[in-house]
């Protein structure tokens, strides 16, 4: 399964809710499909994209949340899951992309790599109450929309081959990207 063509896949369903990625190829990814202002795409402060979902997930328990992460990330961060499990905000889906690569930086292997660390089964394990994994782009639309449509802190491990876009740029700069999320969802989510 291709990372671009999953979130293509669910790129309509992202409309009405609020989207934080992880740098490099997987923001690339979704900005190459349009961006829109409730997506915030972290720069630099990688594992963290789950923390601020959670936090955000946490202020604003109206309004669905969703982290489009990658297996390096969440390797950085692993008590992140214990953390999500406990707060368990039913409003948060975190999608963990796991191409077992640390690919937006030259493609180095990771410890997911050929099935040696199941991050599935650590999200189980932290007390995260639905957990899916996904192979297929049917089992990753299916269990997106189990998550979307259910109201329990979900997390989805999808496989996905460690291929990443041919070009990187956005028209924002790094400060103005914070800017434009935080105004969004003070003036159309809070406000
Ligand atoms: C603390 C820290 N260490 C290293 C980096 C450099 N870095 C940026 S993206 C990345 C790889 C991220 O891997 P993963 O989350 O698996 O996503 P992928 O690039 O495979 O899509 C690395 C090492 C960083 N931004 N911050």
């Amino acid at each position: 399964m291709l990372r671009s063509k999953a979130i293509e896949a669910i790129y309509p369903e992202l409309e009405d809710k609020l989207v934080i990625t992880i740098m490099g190829a997987c923001a690339q990814e979704l900005y190459d499909l349009g961006h829109k202002e409730n997506f915030f795409y972290l720069q630099h402060a990688m594992g963290l994209a789950s923390s601020i979902g959670l936090g955000v997930a946490l202020n604003l328990p109206h309004k669905k949340v969703v982290v489009l992460d990658g297996d390096g990330s969440v390797l950085m961060n692993l008590g992140t899951l214990t953390t999500l499990a406990r707060y368990r905000p039913n409003n948060l889906t975190h999608i963990i992309f796991d191409n077992g690569s640390l690919l937006s930086t030259g493609g180095f292997t990771s410890h997911t790599t050929s099935g040696i660390t199941d991050l599935a089964a650590i999200a189980k394990g932290a007390g995260v109450p639905n957990v899916a994994k996904a192979t297929t782009p049917m089992e990753f639309i299916e269990a997106v929309a189990d998550a979307f449509e259910g109201n329990e802190l979900s997390v989805i491990v999808a496989k996905v081959e460690a291929v990443g876009p041919d070009h990187f740029g956005m028209d924002f700069k790094l400060p103005e990207n914070a800017f434009r999320f935080e105004r969004y969802i003070r003036e159309y989510v809070t406000g």
